[in-house]
């Protein structure tokens, strides 16, 4: 019965840099848990820790300079690693495995083939093909000042769209550097923003963007790495893109400063709303319903001292 729940991934989590919330969690939720029996309350238990400890994989693409480490480092104060430097299975490359360190509670792979020679396409089918089973979402940089975008858009179609399709993988595309947009003497760096003309140029850039790619502009998001600028946007769009489970992952580890008051309560939505789907498959309907009734106050409460 258990196994209706989303799939989460089997292994056990690595452990997480941060405390274990969820025992603290599960520990003040269960007295009031007592319709159920002990098998009951063990799935919930390793339900609300499989959201809480989930660590997502993100897969980060672009070509070399476009800001991939910068921005990865800005939003989670974490550098990507490259998919060289994670236990990458080549010899058969339908079964590629990933193994990371422990002890982080997000992966941020740095994907290579953008912008390299097409020749290589067809190795990076292989690797795409194989990794996009293991991504929880990509993140795809584009500087904002490179005018060629060619190479993107043909790796984007011909390769990762049809795998991100395929396995439901969400794609957001990041407009990084935008502080360079011209005017570019126009960006305030005192209050990170930019000039008037600037903001303008901004939004046609994220247009262009949008219809070459054959994407909506929501995906489309204009940041600058280096100046902080519109963080807080991204990380709204992220949550809003991915599945209820995994939220909590990501709102967890991106620095707290960009996570806003939305994105946390998706995210703790999302922990809900597994919590809650964990009772009704394990619980007779009305039993469901009163438990659901009396813990949705005591979790409101709680979770507030627990993100
Ligand atoms: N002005 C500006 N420079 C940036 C920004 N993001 C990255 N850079 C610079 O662009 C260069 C390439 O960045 P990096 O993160 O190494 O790119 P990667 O090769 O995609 O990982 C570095 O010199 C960064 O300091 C940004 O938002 N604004
Ligand atoms: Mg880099």
């Amino acid at each position: 019965m258990f196994n209706q729940w989303p799939a989460l991934g089997d292994e056990e989590p690595p452990s997480s840099p941060k405390p274990d919330t969820s025992v603290g969690l599960f520990d003040q939720l269960s007295p009031h848990l007592t319709a159920l029996t002990a098998e009951q309350l063990e799935a919930v238990r390793a339900r609300i820790r499989q959201v809480v400890q989930y660590q997502a994989v993100v897969g980060v693409l672009g070509k070399t300079g476009a800001g991939k480490s910068s921005l990865c480092n800005a939003l989670f104060g974490q550098e990507t690693a490259s998919v060289s430097d994670v236990e990458a299975c080549t010899r058969h490359p339908q079964e590629i495995t990933l193994s990371y360190q422990n002890g982080k509670g997000l992966s941020l792979l740095d994907v290579p083939g953008v912008g390299e020679s097409t020749t290589r396409d067809a190795d990076y089918t292989e690797l795409y093909a194989s990794l996009m089973k293991e991504l929880d979402l990509i993140l795809w940089v584009i500087k904002a000042d490179d005018r060629a975008l060619s190479v993107d858009e043909q790796v984007y179609r011909d390769i990762v769209q049809p795998y991100a399709d395929q396995h439901q993988v969400p794609v957001i595309f990041v407009i990084n550097q935008v502080d360079k947009i011209e005017p570019s003497r126009e960006w305030d760096w005192q209050r990170n923003l930019p000039g008037p003309r600037q903001a303008a140029n901004i939004e046609t850039k994220r247009a262009s963007i949008s219809r070459q790619l054959g994407v909506s502009p929501s995906q489309v998001c204009p940041v600058s790495a280096e100046a902080g600028y519109q963080l807080v946007a991204l990380i709204d769009t992220v949550i809003s893109v991915l599945p209820a489970e995994k939220r909590w992952s990501i709102a967890r580890e991106a620095r707290e400063e960009h996570v806003s008051k939305k994105s946390r309560q998706a995210a703790e939505q999302g922990l809900w709303d597994t919590i809650t789907s964990a009772l009704v498959v394990t619980l007779v309907r009305e039993t469901a319903a009163k438990v659901v009734e009396k813990l949705a106050p005591v979790f409101s409460r709680l979770i507030r001292h627990f993100f």
